[in-house]
C-alpha cells in the first residue's frame, strides 16, 4: 500500500468525491491499515488513532455524562489517567475491581453502569480475565465489554470471538513491533458502535499520519514471526528468574505457577513476551537490578524487537497514587521486563547477571 501523504483529495463535482475527500475522516493508507487489523481480530470494522490512549478516549466517548464504568483494577498507568483524571471531570465514573474475579465485577454494577473495561493480560501484573465469562455477564446485565488486548496482541488473543463488543490496542507495541510509531486501534462487529466511533474519530481528529499507518502495516507483516520469539524468550527468563535467589515473585501466564495457568491455556494461544517479577529488596535494590542491565534497554513501552525493563511504580504508573499502586502490587521492588527477538542465552544471562551482581 503506498503511502498517500496527503491532506484532502480533489472532487469530481461539488458535494460528489471519489472515494476520499478530507484525510481527518479517511485516507487509503489508514484505511487499508484499518481493514488489516480488522481482518486480524475477526472484525467487520476497524478504526485506527494516533495512539493507544486515543483509541481508549474514542472508546468511552460511546457513554455519556452520568454513565458508570466497571475497570479492571491493573492497567496501564495512562489509561488510569485518562479515566480518573480526565474523563471523570466530564461525568464519567469508574469502578476498580479485580477483574480476574468475576464476582467482584458483578458486585461492582451499579445501576447507571454502561460498560466493562478490560485489559487481559494486565499491565504489569499479567492477571488474566477470563473473558468468556465477562461476556456472559455484560450480556446479562446489558453493558458493553471493552476489552485492551495490548499485551497479547492479535496472534494471541481475539476478545471479539470470545464475546467482547470492543476490543482496543495500543499499535505502539506489538502490532507495531519496531519502537518507530505510536497508534491506536479499535474494532468492533456491532454497526452500531462502529457508526458512534467513526463519528467521534472524524470529530476529535485524532487519527495517525499516512506515514505512520504504513509503519504499523509494515510492522504488522511480521507479527506472527515476531510473537513465537518474544515468547520464546519470555520463557527462558521466566524460568530463569524462577529459581533465582534474589528474586522473591515471578509474574509470567505461562508458567505452570501463575494462578491463571489454566484459563492462559483456554484462552490464549500462547503466553507473550511479558514477564514482570518481585526483586528481594528495596527500591534501591531494585534500582541497582536495573542499571545492571546491559541488553535490556530501561525504557517504557513494550512488544519492539529489543528488550525493554521497566519500573513500574517510577515510570509507567506513576500517576496512579502510591498507595492504591501498592495496594494492587505494583511495588517499589516491581521490574517489569519486555521480551524482545534477540538471544535468548544472551536475554538470560543479562538478567541473571545483573541479579548477581546488584550491589547498592
Ligand atoms: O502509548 P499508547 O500508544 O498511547 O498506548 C497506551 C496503552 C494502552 N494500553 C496498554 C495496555 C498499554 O500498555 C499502553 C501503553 N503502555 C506503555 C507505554 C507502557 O510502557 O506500559
Amino acid at each position: 500500500m503506498p503511502i498517500y501523504q496527503t491532506s484532502t483529495f480533489t472532487q469530481e463535482d461539488v458535494g460528489i468525491h471519489k472515494g476520499f475527500d478530507y484525510s481527518r475522516t479517511a485516507n487509503p493508507t489508514r484505511l487499508s491499515l484499518e481493514r488489516c487489523l480488522a481482518s486480524l481480530e475477526n472484525a467487520r470494522h476497524g478504526l485506527c488513532f494516533a495512539s493507544g490512549m486515543a483509541a481508549a478516549d474514542c472508546t468511552l466517548k460511546l457513554l455519556s455524562a452520568g454513565d458508570h464504568v466497571v475497570a479492571s483494577d491493573d492497567v496501564y498507568g495512562g489509561t488510569y489517567r485518562l479515566f480518573e483524571k480526565v474523563l471523570r471531570r466530564y461525568g464519567l465514573t469508574f469502578s476498580w475491581v479485580d477483574a480476574s474475579s468475576i464476582d467482584k465485577v458483578a458486585a461492582a454494577i451499579a445501576p447507571n453502569t454502561r460498560m466493562i473495561w478490560a485489559e487481559t493480560p494486565t499491565n504489569p501484573l499479567l492477571k488474566l480475565v477470563d473473558l468468556r465469562a465477562l461476556a456472559e455477564l455484560a450480556r446479562d446485565r446489558k453493558l458493553l465489554l471493552a476489552v485492551d488486548n495490548t499485551f497479547a496482541s492479535p496472534y494471541l488473543q481475539n476478545p471479539l470471538d470470545l464475546g467482547a463488543d470492543v476490543v482496543v490496542h495500543s499499535t505502539t507495541k506489538y502490532i507495531g513491533g519496531h519502537s518507530d510509531v505510536v497508534g491506536g486501534f479499535v474494532a468492533t462487529n456491532r454497526e452500531d458502535l462502529f457508526a458512534d466511533l467513526k463519528f467521534h474519530q472524524n470529530a476529535n481528529g485524532a487519527v495517525p499520519s499516512p506515514f505512520d499507518s504504513f509503519l504499523v502495516l509494515r510492522g504488522v507483516k511480521t507479527l506472527a514471526v515476531r510473537m513465537r520469539e518474544h515468547e520464546k524468550n519470555a520463557r527462558r527468563v521466566a524460568e530463569a528468574l524462577s529459581s533465582h535467589p534474589r528474586v522473591e515473585r515471578v509474574y509470567y501466564p505461562g508458567l505452570p505457577s501463575h494462578p491463571q495457568h489454566d484459563l492462559a491455556r483456554r484462552q490464549m494461544r500462547g503466553f507473550g513476551g511479558m514477564v514482570s517479577f518481585v526483586v528481594k529488596g528495596d527500591l534501591a535494590l531494585t534500582r541497582a537490578v536495573a542499571r545492571g542491565v546491559r541488553i535490556f534497554s530501561l525504557a517504557e513501552s513494550l512488544g519492539g524487537v529489543e528488550s525493554l525493563m521497566c519500573h513500574p511504580a517510577v515510570m509507567t504508573h506513576a500517576s496512579i497514587p502510591k498507595a492504591d499502586r501498592e495496594a494492587r502490587g505494583v511495588t517499589d521492588s516491581l521490574l517489569r521486563l519486555s521480551c524482545g527477538i534477540e538471544d535468548s542465552d544472551d536475554l538470560v544471562a543479562d538478567i541473571v547477571g545483573a541479579l548477581d551482581h546488584s550491589r547498592l
